[in-house]
């Protein structure tokens, strides 16, 4: 007998990697703008990766969901108009959409990866079908840069900066992004792994900090990325302020958490300085 072990693995650095062992590969395919790979994982159901790095699995896809979409959410005057720059998969639409939030714009650069989604993440991709979601196939970018709508947050769903995502994560991007957020609106970006990517927590924060009136990061525990500790960057043109509502609890999430996420380990303040 012959025993053939299949592991996908996330390489951190030279010396570090996490690995999966996985029961199948379900795709892989190179499109206009990146590589897409699909494995059926063990330990936590079906996993997407694109370009090599983890951008989310079915077993841990809500705590990342949950935290860039319902930490915003708490602050400043409820929205109403949400825009969604990246987040193919439909993950964050799908909170935004269980949070009563009627008119959602998502605008996804790669078609394939909602195609996968839509194949591969029912439950998740799911939002696509719902009335208060507009899918739009284009360039985040060039939409913010063409269009004139304002939206009371912004959810930078992006891959790492590195590729098509990099341009998300820089200052003159922010700086039309204001120009579409209402006065007291938020902006949110996943800022990476303080520990493996201190460079793009401050390149997020940083860029921030030199175009809105108030930053504030925070963070959240997410297995399946490099080392765990997940940050999150938002920011506001006005001060952002908690209101004083009770919160839905998620499975993440919770009244707690929001407090919590924002009190950060000294390694992680010390990126922001
Ligand atoms: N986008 C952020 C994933 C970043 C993960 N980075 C990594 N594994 N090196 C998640 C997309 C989910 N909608």
């Amino acid at each position: 007998m012959r025993l053939i072990e299949n592991w996908f693995s996330e390489r951190y650095s030279d010396n570090l990697q996490l690995s999966f062992r996985i029961k199948d590969q379900l795709l892989s395919i190179k499109t206009d703008y990146q590589r897409i790979d699909l494995f059926d994982t063990y330990d936590f159901g079906k996993l997407l990766s694109i370009d090599g790095t983890v951008q989310l699995t079915e077993k841990d896809e809500y705590i990342y969901h949950e935290m860039i979409t319902m930490v915003p959410y708490y602050f400043n005057s409820k929205p109403s108009r949400v825009l969604i720059i990246g987040g193919g998969d439909g993950g964050a639409a799908r909170r935004l959409v269980d949070l009563g939030i009627k008119n959602i714009i998502n605008v996804e650069i790669d078609g394939n990866v909602v195609e996968v989604a839509k194949k591969y993440f029912p439950a998740i991709s799911s939002s696509f079908k719902e009335s208060a979601v507009k899918l739009i196939i284009g360039d985040g970018i060039k939409y913010i840069k063409e269009s004139s709508d304002k939206f009371d947050r912004i959810i930078i769903d992006s891959t790492d900066p590195v590729g098509p995502a990099e341009g998300l994560f820089s200052q003159e991007f922010y700086n039309d992004i204001k120009s579409h957020l209402t006065t007291d609106g938020i902006v949110v970006t996943q800022s990476g792994s303080p520990y493996y990517q201190p460079t793009a927590l401050a390149m997020a924060h940083k860029g921030m900090t030199e175009v809105f009136r108030d930053v504030k990061t925070y963070c959240a525990f997410i297995p399946t990325y490099p080392s765990g500790l997940w940050s999150f960057t938002m920011a506001s043109p006005d001060r952002i302020v908690g209101r004083d509502e009770s919160t839905v609890t998620g499975k993440y999430f919770n009244s707690d958490v929001l407090t919590g996420s924002f009190y950060l380990p000294e390694f992680v303040k010390n990126i922001l300085k």
